[in-house]
């Protein structure tokens, strides 16, 4: 595996070969926290003791392991949940069943995690648009810039002339997975979550370098990365507020890099409800979280905010539809209630508009059936902050939002315990991005952890961490260039375009899916849906990466890690640092009004021109749309 050369850090160095029963013991191929919780799953050593040796051959620990049960995602193969947490010395070490090495090398440190936690970070820096990757920061990733994004044309779903204003630059932002496209509602859970992750471990991430271009300057790595999106992210609001859906090509590219997609034409297409209130619920955290840093940022971002929030208020239920002559991928479908929702809290929140708190007055919080957070349905984000916040929301709220987080939590805890693989996830939940659906379960769980500091909750969320790497039934590390059998083949045009044989690093797959109908169909199977996972780039529907996929991921290893670094998690007794003055919502809806009529027809010589302006420059136009001056 080449891949092991030049990842410093990512592969455990050791001495042990290979065995024959290496894969008969699923575990996370990465690494354990030396006070963390640590398990394996085995196939067929029901009562038999499993030594862990040191690197010296030394036994530094055995343990017998328990009752065989099945998993019902992994088929019928049973398997012994084998719990060696008492190993809390760091090292490597090996396990053995007589004289049979099962699984792979064990490595246990303080920062066992801390490599591939940043990695997925990275990632986003790997899936910057407008930028160029210089080997200083991207390794042998480095590559051309690609997408300026300068010139991208309005499609009509925009409700825009393209007569009258042809062009609008909207640069930099996150390519949203394996294709170039940039998306609104998919970038707002990935930038939230990532603003979140940010908010729960404030100190961890103050120190935590990132090697990215801005790693020299005051910010925290991790929100110079989040800004380069946020940065994208404002481009796309309209002058009335509106914020358009996306920024694609009318039909995916081919694989190509990021250089040589650039030529094909792009276009910001619609502008709908759920991409204008997911923008106000991410601007209004944004707005919390740089003030600190940009006072004048964090000013613009609740402008921005209250702005969207009000052209979805006088646009509701204008969802948006594909265009007949657009294919790229379309985040239709999603429930813009639980987006509105969300956008009320966040809002609400860094206000304390009383407006705000008229809306919320009216939702009932449900107490149960947990609903996992997803492009399509941001209730449970709303949820998260009105737990997490309980001086600022109404009493009765916060405990129905904290019960809900806290049942959720336990219902993925009840459906681990009598399983051998010791992992919170049931058959239904794999379908397209199923990683990202086991990652957000680890970030309800880390909530429930936030809410009550129960072990049991920090475990569960640990245990899903080990899922992604390695305990999983076909023995796989979804997280590209980490563990020893990592995915090495994802759906990804940067990855598929170079020359290099390892794919970019840090990237979760999407992961087991048992209905994919691209070339995975042939994996699909019902009775083990966990093993319906094709690692090969033409499977779009299994092995594409995606920043919403990454972005939970992200959250949990990193808090994990960052937990176990700290000694300590989010206090929500702290209260938020807010304190610029906020101009009151009503008096703001005169910013709701577009600007004065800004086209006319007038006559030049013999020629009819339209003359167009915008911030005070005047252009125009030919009667074919072409500027003149
Ligand atoms: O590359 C595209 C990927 O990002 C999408 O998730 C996927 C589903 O919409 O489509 C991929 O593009 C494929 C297209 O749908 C059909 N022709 C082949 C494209 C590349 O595999
Ligand atoms: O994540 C999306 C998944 O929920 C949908 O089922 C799927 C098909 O519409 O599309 C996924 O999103 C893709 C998007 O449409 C285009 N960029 C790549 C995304 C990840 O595959």
């Amino acid at each position: 595996m080449k891949i092991t050369t030049f990842i410093a850090g990512a592969m455990i160095a050791s001495g042990f070969a290979t065995s024959l029963y290496a894969a008969t013991a699923y575990q996370n191929q990465v690494g354990f926290l030396t006070n963390g919780q640590k398990q394996m799953a085995v196939v067929d050593v029901e009562g038999k003791d499993i030594l862990f040796k040191d690197e010296s051959g030394t036994v530094a620990l055995t343990v017998t392991a328990p009752k065989a049960e099945t998993w019902i995602p992994a088929g019928d193969t049973a398997a012994s949940l084998v719990d060696f947490s008492e190993l809390k010395t760091a090292g490597t070490y090996q396990a053995y069943v007589g004289d049979e090495k099962i699984g792979h090398p064990i490595h246990i440190a303080d920062d066992a995690l801390e490599g591939a936690a940043k990695a997925s970070l990275k990632f986003f820096y790997y899936q910057r648009a407008s930028m160029e990757l210089t080997e200083e920061f991207a390794g042998q990733w480095a590559r051309e810039a690609g997408h300026p994004d300068t010139a991208v044309a309005y499609h009509k779903s925009t409700g825009h002339d393209r007569m009258v204003e042809p062009k609008i630059a909207s640069p930099k932002g996150w390519y949203d997975a394996g294709d170039y496209g940039k998306y609104i509602v998919n970038s707002g859970i990935t930038t939230y979550t990532l603003l979140q992750l940010y908010q729960h471990n404030k100190e961890y991430f103050k120190k935590t370098s990132l090697n990215i271009p801005e790693s020299k300057n005051e910010i925290p790595d991790l929100l110079d990365e989040i800004k380069w999106n946020l940065d994208w992210m404002l481009t796309m609001q309209d002058s009335d507020g509106g914020v358009f859906h996306k920024l694609t090509t009318l039909k995916f590219v081919g694989t190509v890099t990021p250089l040589k997609a650039s030529s094909t034409q792009r276009y910001v297409i619609g502008k709908a409800e759920e991409a204008t209130l997911n923008f106000a619920a991410v601007m209004a955290l944004a707005s919390e979280i740089y003030q600190p840093y940009d006072p004048e940022f964090s000013q613009k971002c609740i402008d921005a905010a209250q702005r969207a929030y009000m052209w979805a208020d006088d646009h509701s239920g204008e969802v948006y539809e594909q265009p007949s002559d657009v294919s790229t991928g379309s985040y239709t479908g999603s429930r813009p209630a639980t987006t509105r929702f969300w956008a009320q809290t966040e809002i609400y929140r860094v206000s304390k508009d009383p407006k705000f708190e008229a809306l919320l007055k009216k939702t009932t919080i449900r107490t149960a059936n947990v609903r996992i957070p997803s492009w399509q349905d941001s209730y449970m984000l709303g949820v998260y902050n009105i737990a997490t916040n309980p001086d600022i929301f109404d009493a009765n709220q916060v405990d129905s939002a904290k019960t809900l987080v806290i049942n959720s939590a336990n219902k993925f805890i009840a459906t681990l315990e009598n399983n051998g693989y010791g992992v919170a996830l049931d058959k239904g939940d794999f379908y397209w991005g199923s990683n990202g659906v086991a990652s957000n379960k680890a970030v309800i769980l880390l909530h429930a952890y936030i809410l009550t500091k129960e072990e049991k909750y920090l475990n569960a969320a640990n245990s899903i961490v080990d899922y992604i790497l390695g305990r999983n039934p076909i023995d796989k590390s979804y997280l590209t260039g980490y563990g020893v059998n990592p995915t090495m083949n994802p759906h990804h045009r940067p990855s598929q375009s170079d020359s290099i044989e390892a794919p970019v690093p840090g990237m979760v797959a999407g992961g087991a899916n048992a209905s994919a109908t691209d070339c995975a169909k042939a994996y699909n199977n019902p009775d083990a849906v966990a093993r319906s996972y094709y690692d090969n780039s033409c499977s779009y529907a299994t092995n594409e990466v995606a920043i919403n996929w990454n972005a939970p991921f992200a959250y949990a290893i990193n808090s994990i890690q960052a937990i176990a670094a700290t000694s300590t998690s989010y206090d929500i007794t702290e209260k938020p640092v807010v304190n610029y003055e906020l101009t009151p919502i009503v008096a703001k809806r005169a910013l709701r009004v577009a600007p004065a009529d800004n086209k006319r027809l007038i006559v030049r010589g013999n020629k009819v021109q339209l003359e167009f302006t915008k911030n005070g420059v005047k252009s125009y136009l030919n009667v074919n749309g072409k500027q003149i001056h």
